[in-house]
C-alpha cells in the first residue's frame, strides 16, 4: 500500500512537472488575448513625446528591467585583457581576404584565451566595417580553409550530446559565406561560444562566470549565459579598436538564434555597435513573448535554465506580469540600424511575432524621425522591407542562416556602415 502510495506520488508529481510547460501553440486563433506593455510610456504613466524624454527615463528604465529580471547584470572590464596576433596568412577563403587569427586574453596571466578568427578584404585600403558574431561549433567549422587553427586539446562539450562531428571543419561553412561578405567590403570577425561560456547548466562555475564572478554568491539577476556571450562581443568590439584593419565605429554584431539572443542583447547595452541582425532569434530574442506562440518562457527557462538570469523563471506561465515584452528589446537598439529576419518553417520561433515586436519597436526609431514600418501584416516570403532604419525578412525554409540571409543583412549595411 506504501509503495502504491508513493508510486501514485510520484506519477502525480510528474505530471504537475509536466503541466508546468503547455505543448506548444502554433494556431494563431489560440494565442491569448493580451496588451504589450507601451514603449511610449514611463513607468510612472508619463507619456513618451520626444527623443530626450526616451533617451533620459523610458530607455535606462527598460534597460534596467531587461537586465535585472530577464538577462542579469554584466560585470565591468576584466583587468589585464590584451591580445596576441598568431597568424596572419593572404590569400585566404579562395583568395578573397586575408585570414587573421588573434588569441584575446581575459585575464592579465593569459588563462583565459578567446581564439578571433579575423577575415579582412583582400587589398582593403585603411580599416573597414566588419560582421561581428559567434559561432557555434569553432572557428575551424565556418570554413574548409585549411589555414584556419583547429583548436588543440579536448573538443567542446555542451549539452544536447552535439556529435564531434559538428566540430570538423566547414561543418558550418554554408552559415559563413566568407568570400561573399569580403568582396562586398566587409571583414568578418567570429569566435566559439565555447570560448567564453560552456552552453551548458554548469552552475556558473566555468566560463567567464568563473574568470569575473571571484565565487561570489550568484542572486536573482546575477548574469546568464545569454549575457555573458553579450559581454564577449563587447570585449572583442574593444579588441578591435585597437586593430588597424577593422574601423570599430562601423562594426554590425550578428547572431543566429540562440546567438540572435545574444546579439540583441549586445548590441542593447552596448551603444557602440553601430548595427544589430538578429536571425531566427525567436523566443528570449526578437519573438514576443506574450504571444505564447512555438517556444514559450516557461520551456526555454527550463531547457537552457543557465541562459537567463533566475528572476526571469517566475515569468514561465506567467508572461503577463512581465514588465515588459521582447519590442522592449528591440527598441533598446533605436535609433542604430536594427534588422531582423525568421524563416517559413521555424515556427518554434514564432516569425510572425518576431516581426510584430519589430514592427512595434519601429515606433521608437520615429521618435528619431525615422520611418517606421508601417504594416502590422508581416511581408511575404523572400519580399524583405526596409524602412527608415528597421529592415525584415521572412525566409523560405528552416531555421538556419544561409546566404539568402547574408545577402539581405550586407545590402543593408550598405546602406548605412559603407
Ligand atoms: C533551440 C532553442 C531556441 C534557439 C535554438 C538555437 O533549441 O529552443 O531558443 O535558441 O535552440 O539556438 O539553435
Amino acid at each position: 500500500m506504501k509503495q502504491l502510495i508513493s508510486a501514485l506520488v510520484l506519477l502525480s508529481l510528474s505530471l504537475c512537472a509536466a503541466a508546468q510547460v503547455p505543448a506548444p501553440n502554433y494556431d494563431e486563433s489560440k494565442i491569448p488575448p493580451y496588451t504589450l506593455p507601451d514603449l511610449l510610456t514611463t513607468s510612472k504613466g508619463r507619456p513618451v513625446r520626444n527623443v530626450r524624454t526616451w533617451e533620459r527615463i523610458r530607455r535606462p528604465e527598460l534597460l534596467g528591467l531587461f537586465e535585472k529580471e530577464m538577462f542579469g547584470i554584466s560585470p565591468g572590464f576584466p583587468q589585464g585583457m590584451h591580445a596576441r596576433v598568431e597568424k596572419e596568412v593572404e590569400n585566404a577563403f579562395g583568395g578573397a581576404g586575408t585570414l587573421k587569427e588573434v588569441t584575446l586574453f581575459l585575464d592579465a596571466a593569459g588563462t583565459f584565451p578567446v581564439h578571433l578568427l579575423i577575415a579582412v578584404p583582400k587589398g582593403a585600403k585603411g580599416p573597414v566595417p566588419a560582421f561581428l558574431g559567434i559561432n557555434f561549433c569553432g572557428n575551424h567549422a565556418t570554413t574548409f580553409d585549411p589555414e584556419v587553427t583547429i583548436p588543440g586539446g579536448k573538443m567542446p562539450v555542451h549539452s544536447g550530446g552535439t556529435k564531434v562531428t559538428e566540430y570538423e571543419r566547414g561543418a558550418n561553412a554554408h552559415r559563413w559565406p566568407y568570400e561573399y561578405i569580403l568582396s562586398h567590403g566587409y571583414a568578418v570577425v567570429t569566435y566559439c561560444r565555447e570560448d567564453i561560456d560552456p552552453d551548458f547548466d554548469d552552475g556558473f562555475r566555468n566560463g567567464v562566470h568563473g574568470l569575473m564572478d571571484g565565487g561570489k554568491a550568484r542572486g536573482g539577476s546575477s548574469w546568464g549565459t545569454i549575457a555573458a556571450w553579450a559581454w564577449s562581443l563587447s570585449r572583442v568590439l574593444d579588441y578591435l579598436y585597437a586593430d588597424p584593419a577593422i574601423d570599430a565605429d562601423r562594426v554590425a554584431v550578428i547572431g543566429h538564434s540562440r546567438l540572435g539572443k545574444t546579439a540583441l542583447w549586445a548590441g542593447a547595452t552596448d551603444p557602440r555597435f553601430a548595427l544589430v541582425i538578429s536571425n531566427d532569434s525567436g523566443c528570449g530574442g526578437a519573438a514576443l513573448s506574450r504571444r505564447r506562440f512555438g517556444e514559450t518562457v516557461a520551456k526555454i527557462t527550463t531547457s537552457f535554465p543557465h541562459w537567463f538570469c533566475k528572476n526571469f523563471d517566475t515569468y514561465g506561465n506567467n508572461e503577463d506580469a512581465l514588465p515588459f515584452d521582447q519590442h522592449g528589446l528591440l527598441a533598446l537598439i533605436a535609433p542604430r540600424p536594427l534588422y531582423v529576419a525568421s524563416a517559413s518553417e521555424d515556427l518554434w520561433a514564432d516569425p510572425k511575432g518576431e516581426y510584430l515586436s519589430l514592427y512595434e519597436a519601429s515606433k521608437v526609431y520615429a521618435l528619431y524621425g525615422f520611418e517606421s514600418l508601417g504594416d502590422p501584416e508581416p511581408p511575404g516570403v523572400e519580399e524583405p522591407v526596409v524602412r527608415g532604419r528597421t529592415g525584415y525578412h521572412i525566409r523560405n525554409g528552416k531555421h538556419n542562416i544561409v546566404l539568402y540571409d547574408w545577402m539581405q543583412y550586407v545590402a543593408f549595411a550598405d546602406r548605412f556602415l559603407q
